[in-house]
């Protein structure tokens, strides 16, 4: 960890789901948690919960494929002592349609959140994650990062976008003090991805889960995002994919109906 009493995480898409969850976990271990989302209202719910339970926590309202609000938040997070640990968190799922029908609308999108977000947070806060002497990359990506599944091209491409440039960026700043992690959740039940992926149609979003006795929860991907970044300086957990016990791969769900 920096010099500094206390280190700094941004979490990304902290309005819900994995990233409240993280953000809440990364608070009670010690970070004082920046959480950022478009949603203000949400952001600064979750500050104030934070800070309520007696940890620290700021909001700030932004959008990750804006450039220029990212580089923004960046010059603002100059007047704090340091940014340790940066957690790419904010994207999603845009439609489950075929090659044949999908949306480029969709595509587009999904590699903008996904894909472009986690680059501009990336290349804006690298210099001083760098500067802190011992910073943290995290790119929340996907099991969809690593196979694809019918109906999940979209997103499957825009994952193993975020993987590509984990892996790349890795590569690129060895020797320096930032270690690259790469989390690869599978089944995880929140309360938007699925919703947000069919529009709102909860029905269908509820057949994802359908006869699953345990999907993950956004506090089990917030633990192991947790536990990655807790350890010691030098142990870099290069990738990590985490489902549940009844999921074998994409496409091999154990559904008891
Ligand atoms: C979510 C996993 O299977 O819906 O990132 O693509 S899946």
């Amino acid at each position: 960890m920096t010099a500094a009493d206390t280190p700094i995480a941004v979490v990304t898409g902290a309005s819900s789901g994995i990233g409240a969850a993280t953000a809440r976990r990364l608070a009670a271990a010690g970070f004082h948690v920046v959480v950022t989302a478009r949603r203000e209202d949400r952001v600064k719910a979750l500050a104030a919960e934070i800070t309520d339970a007696g940890h620290r926590a700021t909001a700030y309202a932004l959008d990750v494929t804006d450039r220029q609000a990212v580089d923004a938040f960046a010059a603002h997070l100059d007047s704090f002592p340091s940014v340790d640990v940066l957690i790419n968190n904010a994207g999603g799922a845009l439609g489950a349609d075929p090659v044949a029908t999908g949306s480029p609308e969709d595509w587009r999108q999904m590699y903008e959140t996904n894909v472009i977000g986690t680059l501009n947070l990336t290349q804006a806060l690298l210099p001083a994650l760098t500067a802190s002497g011992d910073g943290t990359v995290l790119v929340l990506s996907s099991t969809a990062g690593h196979a694809t599944y019918e109906g999940g091209a979209g997103y499957v491409a825009a994952k193993h976008g975020a993987h590509v440039l984990a892996e790349t960026l890795r590569l690129e700043i060895v020797g320096t003090p930032v270690r690259v992690i790469e989390i690869a959740p599978g089944m995880v039940k929140t309360e938007g991805f699925a919703t947000t992926r069919f529009r709102g149609d909860t029905e269908k979003a509820a057949k994802v889960y359908e006869g699953v006795a345990e999907p993950l929860t956004a506090d089990d991907v917030a633990d192991t995002i947790t536990w990655a970044v807790t350890r010691p300086s030098h142990v870099n957990i290069d990738l990590l994919v985490v489902r549940p016990r009844a999921q074998a791969s994409n496409s091999k769900v154990h559904r008891e109906l």
